[in-house]
């Protein structure tokens, strides 16, 4: 199936996009929202900031995706998501996360894309328990992938204990 794990840092993947986990602002912040725009350079906070804002702050709300060049990236293309913030599991949590991986790769299939990498989506700052995201993460792009058979995608993790849970999870769907 083409859908691999790796332990990597994304900003450095030579992908058709890479995506990033960043909040509704979409004006950069830390873990990879961080690194991205830092490896992206100035402009991909330009392109940003000049998305449209839906309400005051608000470029792209929990669940949703938006495109922006990869500016010095090697990836062409970011796609922003932004996941939800994990509050126990029973505000929505899953539907959101799903909801930024379809909305992910309804972008992509939009402009022609086919390599996609994907991090952790939730798994840092917003707290999501990573085997439960990786569940969902993964259940949804496996759905994708039955779809869309073109598709070449990447769950990048950023350490090694995280592609094992990312793992574990996949060997379990098999
Ligand atoms: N490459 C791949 N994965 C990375 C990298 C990297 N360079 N750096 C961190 N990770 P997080 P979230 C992993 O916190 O939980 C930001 O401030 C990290 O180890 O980046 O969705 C945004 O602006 C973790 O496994 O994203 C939002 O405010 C995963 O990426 C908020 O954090 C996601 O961790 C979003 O929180």
């Amino acid at each position: 199936m083409p859908l691999a794990i790796v332990t990597a840092d994304i900003t450095t993947l030579a992908v058709d996009a890479i995506v990033n986990a960043a909040n509704e602002t979409l004006l950069g912040g830390g873990g990879v929202d961080g690194a991205i725009h830092r490896a992206a350079g100035p402009a991909l906070l330009a392109a940003c900031r000049a998305l449209p804002q839906l309400a005051p702050g608000v470029r792209c709300p929990t669940g949703e995706a938006r495109i922006t060049p990869g500016f010095d990236l090697p990836a062409h293309w970011v796609i922003h998501t932004v996941g939800p913030v994990w509050h126990g599991g029973d505000h929505g949590e899953a539907a959101l996360l799903e909801s930024c991986h379809r909305n992910v790769l309804h972008l992509a299939r939009e402009h022609g894309l086919r390599r996609i990498a994907f991090p952790a989506i939730s798994c840092g700052v917003y707290g999501y328990p990573a085997a439960l995201a990786a569940a969902v993460a993964l259940g949804t792009l496996r759905d994708e992938l039955t779809r869309e058979r073109t598709l070449d995608l990447v769950l990048c993790c950023y350490s090694e204990p995280m592609r094992t849970v990312f793992q574990a999870a996949l060997d379990s769907m098999m």
